[in-house]
C-alpha cells in the first residue's frame, strides 16, 4: 500500500475534523487510493498541538510550520490554520513540491485568494480548497440530479448559512479580528454558500448586497445579504449570520427548476427535499433519505438508512484528494481547486463592495 506523509498545520476545530478524515478514511474508503500518514502537525501553542500530536497519531509536533515544509517525508500538506496563516505556508509548501489542501476561505480577500491561487497553480501541484459542504451525499445527489436535466430550467437558488455562536459581545477570536480574519461571517460562512451556488447552480454574474455587524465594538461584520443574478439566467439570494438565535449550524439552500425543486438543510444533513412537478395528485415535497446503497459515497458507509454525520464529509473530501494524487486526475469539477476558492473570494468582495456603494456591482475574474 503506496503511503502519504502528512503534514498538518493547526490543531484546533480544522486540524481535529481533517486529522479525524485523514485516520478515518484508512479503513473506511479500504483500500484508500494512498495510506495516509500523519507525520507531523504544527501549531503556535506548543503545549496544545504536543497533546493534538499524541491524540491524534502524529510523529512529532512543532511550533514552526516551515519544519512541514523542510521535511522530505511529507507529501501533502493540510493548512487548517486561522486566514492570516494561508498565504504563506500554502505556497511554501507547493514551492517544496507538496501537494496543498488549505481549509476556506482561501485568502482573507479576492487578492490574496488570488496570489495563492496563481502562485500554487504555477507549482503544478494538486490543490484543493476545503469547502467541504461539495461532500456531503445529498449535495452531491442534488447536483448528479441537476445535471442530468431533472429539475429542468434553474430559476432560483437561495442559499443561507445560519449560526448564533458569536452573538457574545465578550468572545474574543481570530475569527472577529479583520488582519487575522479578514471578513466576518462573509469569509466563514458566507464563502461556503457562494461555493455551493457556483458548484450547484454556475457562476454568479451580479450581486447587490450588503454586510452589517451587530455586536458593539466588533470590527468584522456579523451578517451579509445578497440578491444575485447566476449565468445560466436564473436569480436568488446569498446569505449568512452567526447571528441567527436558534441556528446552529443551519447552511439551507433551495433550487427551483421549470420541472421541479430541491431543498436542504445541513442540520438534517442526511435528507434532500425533493418536488417533481410531475402531476402527481400526490403531490409536495418528499424526504429522500441520502443512505441509499446507490446513493453518492455510501459505497463505504452502512445498510439503508444508518445515517452519517458531518465529520464523514471531510472523509470524502479527503478521499477525493488522495484518489486525484494516486491517479493524477483532476481535483475539479467534484472537489473545489484553489481557483474556485479565488471566485469565492472575488464575489465575496463584491458584496463588499456592493454594500459600500449601494451599487448591483458585476462579476469579474482575473486571469
Ligand atoms: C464557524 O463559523 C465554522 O467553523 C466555519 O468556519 C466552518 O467553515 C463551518 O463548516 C462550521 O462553522
Amino acid at each position: 500500500m503506496e503511503e502519504i506523509g502528512v503534514g498538518m498545520l493547526g490543531y484546533a476545530f480544522m486540524g481535529k475534523a481533517h486529522s479525524n478524515a485523514f485516520k478515518k478514511l484508512a479503513y473506511m474508503t479500504w483500500p484508500p487510493p494512498l495510506m495516509p500518514k500523519l507525520v507531523g502537525i504544527a501549531g503556535r501553542d506548543t503545549g496544545a498541538v504536543g497533546e493534538a500530536a499524541e491524540r491524534y497519531g502524529y510523529d512529532y509536533a512543532t511550533g514552526d510550520w516551515r519544519d512541514l515544509v523542510a521535511d522530505e517525508r511529507i507529501g501533502l500538506f493540510d493548512n487548517g490554520g486561522p486566514n492570516s496563516l494561508h498565504a504563506e505556508p500554502t505556497i511554501a509548501a507547493a514551492e517544496a513540491g507538496k501537494h496543498v489542501i488549505c481549509e476556506k476561505p482561501l485568502g482573507r480577500d479576492a487578492g490574496e485568494s488570488y496570489e495563492i491561487w496563481q502562485r500554487v497553480a504555477a507549482t503544478g501541484v494538486k490543490h484543493l480548497c476545503a469547502f467541504n459542504y461539495r461532500f456531503v451525499p445529498a449535495v452531491r445527489l442534488a447536483r448528479e440530479l441537476i445535471e442530468a436535466g431533472e429539475l429542468g430550467e434553474i430559476r432560483h437558488f437561495r442559499g443561507r448559512y445560519l449560526q448564533d455562536w458569536a452573538d457574545d459581545a465578550t468572545l474574543d477570536t481570530w475569527r472577529f479580528h479583520p488582519d487575522e480574519a479578514g471578513s466576518g461571517a462573509l469569509g466563514d460562512i458566507g464563502t461556503h454558500v457562494i461555493d455551493l451556488g457556483r458548484f450547484l447552480n454556475g457562476e454568479i454574474t451580479s450581486v447587490s448586497g450588503l454586510v452589517k455587524t451587530f455586536i458593539p465594538g466588533r470590527t468584522v461584520d456579523d451578517a451579509l445579504e445578497a440578491a444575485v443574478e447566476f449565468e445560466n439566467g436564473s436569480v436568488g439570494t446569498i446569505e449568512g449570520t452567526r447571528l441567527a438565535l436558534g441556528r446552529r449550524n443551519a447552511f439551507q439552500w433551495e433550487i427551483n427548476g421549470s420541472k421541479g425543486s430541491l431543498a436542504f438543510d445541513m442540520e438534517r444533513l442526511n435528507e434532500l427535499q425533493v418536488f417533481r412537478a410531475d402531476g402527481d395528485r400526490a403531490r409536495g415535497f418528499k424526504t429522500v433519505l441520502v443512505s441509499e446503497t446507490d446513493h453518492p459515497f455510501w459505497e463505504h458507509w452502512w445498510p439503508p438508512g444508518h445515517i452519517i454525520g458531518w465529520g464523514d464529509t471531510f472523509v470524502h473530501e479527503l478521499h477525493h484528494m488522495l484518489k486525484a494524487i494516486a491517479d493524477d486526475t483532476d481535483v475539479a469539477p467534484y472537489g473545489a481547486t484553489f481557483e474556485d476558492g479565488y471566485r469565492a473570494s472575488e464575489v465575496g468582495d463584491a458584496i463588499l463592495r456592493s454594500g459600500a456603494s449601494g451599487e448591483r456591482v458585476q462579476i469579474s475574474y482575473r486571469g
